[in-house]
Formats: structure tokens, C-alpha cells, sequence
């Protein structure tokens, strides 16, 4: 097996967070390498892209978090081998890309205009992300975005819910998940049940 380095923030969700959990799912060993933000710009530079996450496997990198999703989701039996199911396991994960972009460009605003840039999401992208991808969940039978079993689409989905209810983001209602898309919060609530899920947040201190 190759000697593995995932490299991300120092904090439970975000883009580095499903490579973690399929890599938990797989039992497969890795340096879990954790930069604090506050190490971030003395680090910045030494990236390909000036950002995380980062994957080395036996030495050599590579970067962006969805084809880091797809290399360790075959590794770990988690990205499906045909290409109809691979090709809606992306379709979830790039759709889930899509809309964290558009929240992260609220990010540095100041405050007033943040609150009505997300006033405006909720009420129209994030609305319509919650809403298809609730569709696309239910055209594969509810349970699994891609071949009726658990992908790295799923891992990605569930992050992006948790973060949706996590309250970190202001002026997102947290039950705004709940409100418009109820399978997507079911989904999510089958996933944080999966032992190796729960077991790895036990390990890291996080309950619940
Ligand atoms: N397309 C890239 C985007 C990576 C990205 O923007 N990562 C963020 C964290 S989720 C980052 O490193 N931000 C710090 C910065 O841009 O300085 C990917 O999917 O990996």
C-alpha cells in the first residue's frame, strides 16, 4: 500500500474532510497532517495552487479535493467502478463544489453586505442546490447519490449538510436543510450513523 499524506486545516469539515472520512471508512493508515490557519500563510506558497487540501502518496503530490475524493474512493472501494454511477457520484460532488463557491465568496464581506449576500442564497442557490440535489438523491431510491451504496458523494453531501446545520454560518437559517430538503437531512443522519463515521468522531472528541 502507498504511504499516504493528507494534508488540511486543523478543523472538521471543509474540502479535506470526506478524503479523511473515506480513508477512515477504508481503515487505511495515513499521515493526518493538520495546518492551524494561523501556520496557513507561511505555508500557502509551498502548495501547487496556494490551497488545501493536498494528498502525497509516496512522495509526490496532488491537489483538488473531488479528484482526491476519487483517487482514495478507489482506493477504498468507495467511488464506483461503473461509469454511469461514477458519473452521478461526481455529479454530486461537483454540484456540491458549485454552491460551496458561492458561499465562500460571502466570506470576507463586511457584514452588513454578507448578510444580505446569504439572505440572497438562501432565498435562491442554496434553495435550488438543496432542492435537485434532494431530487437526484430520490431518482437513485433515497439512500445513495451513486449504484445504491455508499460513495465518496455521500461523504461530500453529508459535509456540506453538517456545515449547513453547523450554525457557523450566519444569517443560514441551520434548519434550512431540514425546511427544504428532508431526504438530504435523512441522508445525512444515515451517513453519521455508518460505525467507522461515528468511530472517527469519537476518536477526534466530537459527539453527537
Ligand atoms: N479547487 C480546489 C479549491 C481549494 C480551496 O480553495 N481550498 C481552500 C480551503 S477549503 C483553501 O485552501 N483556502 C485558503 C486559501 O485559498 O488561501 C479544491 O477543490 O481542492
Amino acid at each position: 500500500m502507498a504511504k499516504l499524506k493528507l494534508t488540511y486545516f486543523d478543523f472538521h469539515g471543509g474540502r479535506g474532510e470526506p478524503a479523511r472520512l473515506a480513508l477512515a471508512i477504508g481503515g487505511i493508515e495515513f499521515a493526518d497532517e493538520r495546518i492551524p490557519l494561523t501556520d496557513w500563510p507561511r505555508r500557502k506558497a509551498d502548495t501547487p495552487f496556494g490551497a488545501l487540501p493536498v494528498l502525497e502518496v509516496d512522495g509526490r503530490i496532488v491537489t483538488q479535493s473531488n479528484g482526491i475524493n476519487r483517487y482514495l474512493g478507489k482506493l477504498t472501494d468507495l467511488y464506483p467502478t461503473d461509469a454511469w454511477h461514477a458519473a452521478l457520484c461526481d455529479e454530486a460532488m461537483d454540484a456540491v463544489e458549485d454552491i460551496t463557491l458561492k458561499v465562500v465568496a460571502t466570506f470576507d464581506l463586511p457584514e452588513a453586505q454578507k448578510k444580505a449576500a446569504r439572505q440572497a442564497l438562501v432565498e435562491g442557490p442554496l434553495r435550488l442546490y438543496l432542492t435537485r440535489l434532494q431530487e437526484r438523491l430520490e431518482a437513485q431510491g433515497s439512500l445513495y447519490f451513486a449504484g445504491n451504496r455508499l460513495s465518496v458523494a455521500d461523504l461530500k453531501v453529508f459535509v456540506w449538510i453538517g456545515h449547513l446545520k453547523s450554525g457557523k454560518l450566519d444569517h443560514i437559517p441551520t434548519d434550512l436543510p431540514d425546511r427544504i430538503a428532508p431526504k438530504l437531512v435523512e441522508h445525512y443522519e444515515r451517513v453519521k450513523a455508518i460505525p467507522q463515521i461515528r468511530a472517527y468522531y469519537a476518536k477526534h472528541g466530537i459527539s453527537g
